[in-house]
């Protein structure tokens, strides 16, 4: 896949892909050709059958320092309404596989939304994450004012949309918004280890549980157990659930194969 503002590559380990964002001298900034490739790889890399993980990450400096403040500053409301830029992300929401955010330096404002769009995010003890849009007389608008609350409570998600100032890793850790912390050096090596731990499994089991977790955050609490109930009960139609439990049985390591 040939993009111009990020790299891809689909087998970075076993049936895990990894998207990096590559526009360093802007910190990553997110400008619409970006975040359309961003798209159209999550969609490529969720119709692909090796992959079973996608792990999403910046540089050293960046993640993402956010929306690209140039190419917005001189809209107007119409504009912005009818570019609705952050729409291409419903993509994200969409993909099936698990995504996991490897995110060290500056995740802002829309790269801070970015990392909430994914599963689990593993962070480097450089990291730092916030939504300082407060500053450019704007504020969140790709999912921080309500994604944000459901990570890190109330208290934290006010304090940081509401003064701009940013929070490190070990703060975000401390309040749930990230899995881990690892050495910079080791970013890639962590955030690959939690993908095979993922990747090892099987795609369909992978594929309706993290779907019945994000159920949890639009359902009430029956509606939610009746959903993972028909996932759990789907899953006996699959020949990686009586692979998987014949695995078990025989003290030996299951071949799932997505069917
Ligand atoms: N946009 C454009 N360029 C950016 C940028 C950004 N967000 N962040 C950094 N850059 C550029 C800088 O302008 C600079 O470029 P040159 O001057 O060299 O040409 C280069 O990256 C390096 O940045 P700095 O020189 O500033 O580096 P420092 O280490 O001094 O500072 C910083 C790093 C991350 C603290 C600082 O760059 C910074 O404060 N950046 C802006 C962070 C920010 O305010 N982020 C929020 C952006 S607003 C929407 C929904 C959501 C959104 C938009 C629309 N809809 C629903 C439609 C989201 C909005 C946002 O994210």
């Amino acid at each position: 896949m040939n993009f111009t503002y990020i790299l891809v590559n689909e087998q970075v380990a076993e049936h895990t892909a990894l998207i990096q964002l590559n526009r360093p001298k802007e910190l990553n900034a997110l400008n619409l050709e970006l975040m359309g490739e961003i798209r159209d790889a999550l969609k490529a890399l969720d119709e692909n059958e090796k992959v079973r993980v996608i792990i999403i990450t910046g540089n050293e400096r960046a993640f993402a320092a956010g929306a690209d403040i140039k190419q917005m500053s001189g809209k107007g409301a119409i504009d912005m309404l009818k570019i609705d830029q952050f729409s291409t992300w419903d993509q994200i929401k969409k993909t099936k596989k698990p995504i996991i955010a490897a995110v060290s330096g500056f995740a802002l404002g829309g790269g801070c939304e970015l990392v909430m769009h994914c599963d689990c995010v593993v962070a480097s003890e450089t990291a730092q994450f916030g939504q300082p849009e407060i500053k450019i007389g704007v504020m969140p608008g790709a999912g921080g004012t309500q994604r944000l609350p459901r990570a890190v409570g109330k208290a934290l998600a006010m304090e940081m949309v509401l003064t701009g100032e940013f929070i490190s890793a070990e703060r975000a850790l401390q309040a749930g918004l990230i899995n881990k912390i690892v050495p910079v050096e080791l970013l890639m090596d962590e955030t690959i280890k939690m993908a095979q731990k993922m990747a090892r499994n099987s795609p369909l089991a992978l594929q309706m549980a993290k779907e019945s977790v994000l159920k949890s955050f639009e359902s009430s609490l029956s509606e939610g157990l009746s959903f993972e109930r028909k996932n759990f009960y789907m899953l006996f139609a699959t020949e990686d659930q009586k692979e998987g439990m014949a695995a078990f049985i025989d003290k030996r390591e299951a071949t799932f194969k997505g069917k």
